[in-house]
């Protein structure tokens, strides 16, 4: 059976489980720890150097990476008639992905500097460990998790330009709906909204029912201010929640 590694709570796993779900797309999901799973899966994959990230779709004649690439290959084997990604509208997908891509990272960039500013939410950060060891383990490695992350995505701790940069995208989708269409395309479904819905999980998340959090990983993932200003798209994104998240 197909593997799909995941971050269970990440936007980009969400992205490429609702495709799969979507195309009734038979998958074991298999939970990445990030970090401390990072030399596994390089041995598992045999690759050494680069970049490796998840969500990671392993099939028997290889690997795909990416949740744009996983998607495609969910339409290109599934069976739904709806299409992700009609093909009049591939253009359009593709601005709207890279439009998520930006919301994302800039939403991870908000919630890793609220993590880390929350007890709490470092606590619910680490990954499980036998007690002794987590007793003694938690700071160096939350500490050190931070770093790890802030080299990674080469972010700082300033979080302005990052709410500026998720509000932009957020208003380009608000011009989008302005006129009352039910999706980001139009009259149909499709990836744009996956796209599009996915990047407002780190202005307020979704319900444990879809994406389980503990409590204050969900407040560090809640923008307050954010959640206000474009409270019409979180109603929409809900919404689209009810109608077209299939599991
Ligand atoms: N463009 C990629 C981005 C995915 C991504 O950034 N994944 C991050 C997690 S949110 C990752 O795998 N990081 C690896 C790690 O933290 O060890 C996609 O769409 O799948």
């Amino acid at each position: 059976m197909i593997e799909l590694l995941t971050i269970p709570y990440s936007p980009w796993s969400e992205k490429a489980r609702w495709a799969l779900d979507h195309h009734g797309v038979r998958y074991q999901e298999v939970e990445y720890q990030p970090m401390l799973g990072e030399p596994a899966l390089r041995k598992r994959l045999g690759k050494w150097r680069g970049k490796i990230s998840v969500p990671l779709l392993v099939k028997a004649d290889g690997t795909i990476e990416d949740s744009f690439a996983i998607a495609q290959y969910a339409e290109q084997i599934g069976s739904s008639p709806t299409p992700l990604f009609p093909e009049d509208a591939i253009e359009k997908i593709v601005g709207w992905n890279e439009q998520s891509e930006i919301a994302m990272r800039a939403g991870r960039a908000m919630v890793t500097v609220r993590t880390m500013q929350d007890p709490q939410a470092r606590a619910e950060a680490m990954p499980p460990l036998p007690a002794p060891l987590s007793g003694l383990l938690k700071r160096p490695l939350t500490s050190f998790g931070a770093a790890y992350l802030r080299r990674k995505y080469k972010y700082s701790s300033s979080l302005e330009s990052h709410t500026e940069a998720l509000a932009q995208v957020l208003a380009n989708v608000r011009a989008v709906l302005s006129d009352g269409r039910a999706y980001v395309l139009g009259k149909n479904f499709s990836y744009a909204d996956i796209c599009v819905a996915t990047s407002l999980q780190c202005v307020r998340p979704v319900t444990d029912e879809f994406i389980k959090l503990r409590p204050a990983t969900r407040k560090a993932w809640s923008d307050e201010a954010l959640a206000s200003q474009f409270d019409d798209l979180l109603g929409w994104r809900d919404q689209l929640y009810e109608s077209q998240r299939l599991s």
